[in-house]
This record gives structure tokens, sequence and C-alpha cells, in this order.
């Protein structure tokens, strides 16, 4: 089964739509492994955004990610970081379909309410960046046995 690192970000703490949100990947039918609410320190921000280093608007985005709470979570299922990378939607809300996340709730490239993992590897870095491998919590579903 695949784990994936989403965050639920600054803007989307604000603007009072994390329980929406959270209601998607539950409904979709992924299972919820680990949560935490937290301001991300700088060396976390850096080291959750390391690919973007070089590029103009670093300074800008780690910034905004320190700014306030975040809601990080890792959440389990398969194919999810595929599937949870489409839910979300493109990263300018331009693009973002409706139905997306962040065509939903997204007005702004720099304010789009959540992140999610592009890949395994991201997904193993950004987890192990927020969570200790005991902050997994491991559970049976027994009520849908069919998803
Ligand atoms: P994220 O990592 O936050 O989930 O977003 P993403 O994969 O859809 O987009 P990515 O390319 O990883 O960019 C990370 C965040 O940087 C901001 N950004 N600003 N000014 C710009 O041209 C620019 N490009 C990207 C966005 O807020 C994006 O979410
Ligand atoms: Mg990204």
């Amino acid at each position: 089964m695949e784990k994936t690192f989403l965050m639920i970000k600054p803007d989307g703490v604000q603007r009072n739509v994390m329980g929406d949100i959270i209601s998607r990947f539950e409904q979709k039918g992924f299972q919820l492994r680990a949560g935490k609410f937290t301001v991300l320190s700088q060396e976390q921000a850096e080291k959750h955004y390391e690919e973007h280093k070089d590029k103009p608007f670093f300074g800008e985005l780690i910034e905004f990610i320190t700014s306030g709470p975040v809601f990080a979570m890792v959440w389990e299922g398969d194919n999810i970081i595929q599937i949870s990378r489409m839910m979300i939607g493109k990263t300018d809300p331009i693009d973002a379909q409706p139905g997306t996340i962040r065509g939903d709730f997204a007005a702004h490239k720099n304010l789009n309410i959540i992140h999610g993992s592009d890949s395994n590897e991201s997904a193993v870095r950004e987890i192990e960046n927020v969570f200790t491998d005991s902050e997994l919590v491991s559970y049976e579903k027994t009520l849908a046995p069919w998803i």
C-alpha cells in the first residue's frame, strides 16, 4: 500500500476548509495514518521544499509555509500519490479544474490550500521530515472491505 504526505497549508487553515478537505480523502476510501497540527520550523520548511531551493520564489515560499499552522497528514491507499495529486488539482488555480480542491477553493498560485507529495521518494522524505515512525498509526478498517 502506498503512502503520501498531505499538508493543509496556512491559507487552508485560515479559510476554514480543513474539514471539507479531510472529508474528500476519507470519502475516497483512503486511510489516515497520522496527523499533526503544527507550525513548520525554518529547517523543516527548507527540507520540505528542497527541490525548489534555487528558484526565485523559494524565499517567499518558505516565508509563507512557516507563517502559521499547517495540518500535516500521512494517508495510505492504492496509487494514492497519483490519485491525491489529481484530487488536489493543478498548482495554478487558473488551470485547476472545478471539483478539485484547488479548483474549488484556491484563487492564487501562492495560496493554493494544500500540498501533496509528487513521488514515492518525495513522500518518504516529506513524511520523515514531520513524523517519527511511531507516530504512524496502523489499524484495520473493518466496515468497508470492498474499497
Ligand atoms: P506543492 O509542492 O506545494 O504541493 O505544489 P505543487 O507540487 O503543485 O507545485 P510545485 O511546483 O512543487 O511548487 C511548490 C509551490 O511553490 C509555489 N510556486 N510559485 N511563483 C511561481 O512561479 C511559483 N511556482 C510554484 C506554489 O505555491 C506551489 O504550490
Ligand atoms: Mg510540489
